[in-house]
């Protein structure tokens, strides 16, 4: 099957075509770009993820291409206080470089920090990573993916030996007999995603939805256990008793392919289904249905989302589900597993390749010395010269111009000032900084607060890779050049690594150790270039790209990770014989249920959950920017169930502020028998008065370091 790739990208003068992928979510949507004198059409093109479908965000994403709101200049801030004021690329990279170098003389390398985000394409991730570790020279690098993929990733590790999101390709779903969503809303975050729940329907399959909210995706379930939020381990473990007491454990498949199922046996013996319920609310007879339906079918799935791991115990409760999906001999089977959704465009490959704090591309631990050495060696520097780990986002942020703190801090790729959690704490961190440099194509809210902007291009002005959700690694192609004035952030990375040269010994001792290195040769601005060297820094890691080329790419329908060798398959199905562990079993954890970090009382009495909405993504800078979308979700709401309603004197569309001990919010109420009247959710996308963040909790998991977006103590009144 061909996806249609070859289109042709034909560059020179309209009518120009590239066939590419939407630039947001991790679907990865395969489309067709069309430019015609001034206008740019966007075209659904088959590919195996969306099967020709497309949801408003991607029918929609060109706009921002030639959008007034475009940055086409950098911008500097003379003096705190001042304007943003229009300046030469020259001035602006003389003013980043000059602040680098005054943070790292007074305070040493660890003085700058940056954070990168997991819509970069594999090329600039792993370019970023390379720029702190190797131009820089500083341990402090983390992203946004932080927020997103991180529980999932650390309980996969832990559990499977490797983190890819779904070890199966997305076709997969329509093959379960069952299918299990905890804390997932495709319906919204993922629309073209249903095609394949369609076929699972189709085909007599049962979908079983776990939310706190009746959601479009619940509504399409043919069970929907709606608990209170911050419950699912509980649940998890509820389902794996009562699958042990009835018997229907895969007991060759936990003998021969696990460790570690005694102490989970001896754990979830004390989940009481009538327990459980008292703490969930999702009545026994549900629970005893879904662990059927799961147990009794020959093929399951169970898919996790942020729902389940936006929470202080977002690993644990991923590890639960994952040791029920053990349990039921699941992982490995075909048509059946454990996934979990990752959300970003390219969230997975973003996570791979070294913009995370402890990690170094193809999935490398930071303080492994074998897989130093091996980096070190790619990238021609001494082992001694790579820093070691760097604090987690939360961590990172909130260290910000603080007395032990970086000082200046480098953004690609993210809004920090609208997603992350107690966000009117990290915005006061942001200002303490002395240097603050934004790199985006739109003013966000956090580049408003930048001492330097540097405007760069965006998805459909450069080529690059992407690996999606399901570990496929696809091609992303430019339309066109980027407009005058703007760079692409690799070229970026080269200006600023060749203006702190004199930052890094490694290039001046290259010249008298072995190979020459220029920031040039460090640091290409061709994508391509850059693929090639991240290929051989992947090789022999545990996302391994060293067989994964362009053209291989180009010829099918993505390559799916590890792919160790150009002439050698991929991996479309991870375990199917041995799971990629020092024994090759899978890992069982014991593990309980604890409370939310930040219970509800008499003062704050409601629990609070936030999410996303159909027509915006994620801290909006760019779909908040988009007419239709905007006329589809224009502002904050905050969503309660009219029972509350009533007590709180409430009518649908008043305004009402939701309080918690960090901040609050103020927006319209939205009247929904859909949600639990004891939770209160608000979407997150926008910035101001609505901002969800100001009330969020910065609580984190102590394994993954993922803040606990999805609850908190509120109460809730009128202004
Ligand atoms: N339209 C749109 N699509 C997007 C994005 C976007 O911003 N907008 N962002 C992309 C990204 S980066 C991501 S990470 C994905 C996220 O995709 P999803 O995980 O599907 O999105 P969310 O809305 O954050 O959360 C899903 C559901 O979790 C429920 N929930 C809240 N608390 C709990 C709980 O304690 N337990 C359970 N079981 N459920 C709970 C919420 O009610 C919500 O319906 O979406 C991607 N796609
Ligand atoms: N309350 C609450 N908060 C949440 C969540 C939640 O569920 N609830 N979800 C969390 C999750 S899962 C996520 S992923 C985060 C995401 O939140 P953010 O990290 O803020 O993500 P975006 O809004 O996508 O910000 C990306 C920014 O980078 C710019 N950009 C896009 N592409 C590029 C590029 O290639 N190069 C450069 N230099 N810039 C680019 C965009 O214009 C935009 O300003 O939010 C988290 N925050
Ligand atoms: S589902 Fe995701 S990738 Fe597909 S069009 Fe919508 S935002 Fe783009
Ligand atoms: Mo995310």
């Amino acid at each position: 099957m061909t996806d249609g790739a070859r289109v042709a990208t034909l560059p020179g003068t309209p009518p120009r075509e590239a066939a590419t992928h939407c630039p947001y979510c991790a679907l990865q949507c395969g489309m067709v770009l069309r430019e015609t004198g001034r206008r740019i059409e966007v075209a659904p093109r088959q590919f195996p993820t969306n099967r020709g479908g497309l949801c408003q965000k991607g029918w929609t994403a060109a706009e921002l291409l030639d959008h007034p709101d475009r940055l086409t200049t950098p911008l500097l801030r003379d003096r705190p206080g001042a304007e943003l004021r229009p300046a030469s690329w020259d001035e602006a990279l003389d003013r980043v470089a000059a602040g680098v170098r005054a943070a790292q003389d007074r305070y040493g390398r660890d003085a700058v920090a940056v954070f990168g985000g997991g819509g970069l394409t594999n090329e600039k991730a792993y370019a970023l990573g390379k720029f702190a570790r190797v131009a820089l020279r500083t341990r402090h690098i983390d992203y946004n993916g932080r927020w997103c993929m991180s529980s999932a990733a650390a309980a996969g590790l832990r559990a499977l030996g490797v983190d890819r999101g779904l070890p199966f390709p997305l076709a997969d779903l329509g093959r379960a007999d069952t299918l299990l969503l905890v804390g997932a809303n495709p319906a919204e975050t993922m629309p073209p995603l249903l095609r394949h729940l369609t076929d699972q329907r189709e085909r007599g399959g049962r979908l079983i939805v776990v939310d706190p909210r009746s959601t479009a995706t619940a509504r399409l379930a043919s069970r929907h256990l709606q608990p209170l939020p911050g419950t699912d381990l509980a649940v998890a473990n509820a389902l794996l008793h009562i699958a042990l007491t009835e018997g229907w454990l895969d007991r060759a498949y936990v003998a021969e392919r696990t460790t570690g199922f005694d102490e989970v046996r001896r754990t979830v013996a004390g989940y009481w289904p009538a327990e459980v319920e008292r703490l969930s609310g999702v009545p026994v007879a549900d629970l005893e249905a879904t662990a059927h339906e799961l147990a009794t079918v020959d093929r399951a799935i169970i898919l996790t989302a942020r729902g389940a791991e936006q929470h202080a115990k977002g690993v644990d409760t991923v590890t639960a589900f994952i040791n029920l999906a053990l349990a039921l001999g699941l992982p490995g089977r075909p048509g059946s597993g454990y996934g979990c959704l990752t959300g970003q465009g390219n969230g997975q490959g973003g996570r791979e390749h070294g913009q995370k704090a402890d990690q170094l591309p193809g999935y490398r631990r930071i303080d492994d010395p074998a897989a130093r050495a091996h980096v070190a060696g790619v990238w021609g520097v001494p082992v001694d010269d790579l820093p070691g780990p760097g604090l987690p986002a939360y961590a990172l942020l909130d260290s910000l111009g603080t007395a032990t703190g970086p000082r200046a801090l480098l953004v690609f790729g993210s809004n920090p000032v609208v997603s992350a959690p107690r966000a009117a704490r990290i915005e006061s961190r942001l200002r303490d900084l002395d240097l603050l440099v934004v790199a985006d194509f739109l003013r966000s809210e956090t580049a408003a607060l930048a001492d330097v902007v540097l405007p760069v291009a965006q998805w459909a002005e450069e080529d690059g890779t992407m690996t999606n959700l399901e570990g496929r690694v696809l091609r992303r192609r430019a339309l066109r050049e980027p407009p005058p004035g703007v760079r692409t952030d690799l070229a970026v990375l080269a200006a600023l690594a060749d203006r702190l040269q004199g930052r890094a010994p490694s290039y001046r001792e290259m010249h008298n150790k072995g190979p020459l290195l220029t920031p040039e040769e460090a640091f290409p601005t061709d994508p391509r270039a850059v693929f090639e060297e991240l290929r051989r820094a992947s090789a022999g890691g545990p996302a391994d790209y060293a067989g994964v080329t362009w053209d291989r790419i180009d010829a099918d329908t993505g390559v799916f990770w590890p792919c160790p060798d150009p002439d050698g398959p991929d991996t479309p199905r991870l375990f199917a014989d041995r799971f990629p562990t020092p024994d090759g079993r899978a890992r069982f954890h014991a593990v309980r249920h604890r409370p939310a970090a930040e219970p509800v009382c008499a003062e704050y009495p409601l629990h609070f959950t936030t999410g996303r909405v159909l027509a915006q993504y994620q801290s909006g800078a760019q779909t908040r920017r988009v007419a239709a979308l905007r006329r589809a979700a224009p502002g904050g709401f905050v969503e309660l169930h009219p029972d509350l309603a009533d007590r709180l004197g409430v009518a649908d569309g008043d305004e009402v502020r939701v309080v918690s001990r960090r901040g609050d919010l103020r927006a319209p109420a939205r009247l929904s028998p859909a949600i639990r009247p004891d939770t209160v959710f608000a979407p997150f996308h926008w910035p101001g008065a609505a901002r969800a963040n100001s009330v969020t909790n910065d609580a984190v998991d102590p394994i993954s370091g993922m803040p606990e977006f999805k609850i908190c103590a509120v109460r809730v009144e009128k202004p």
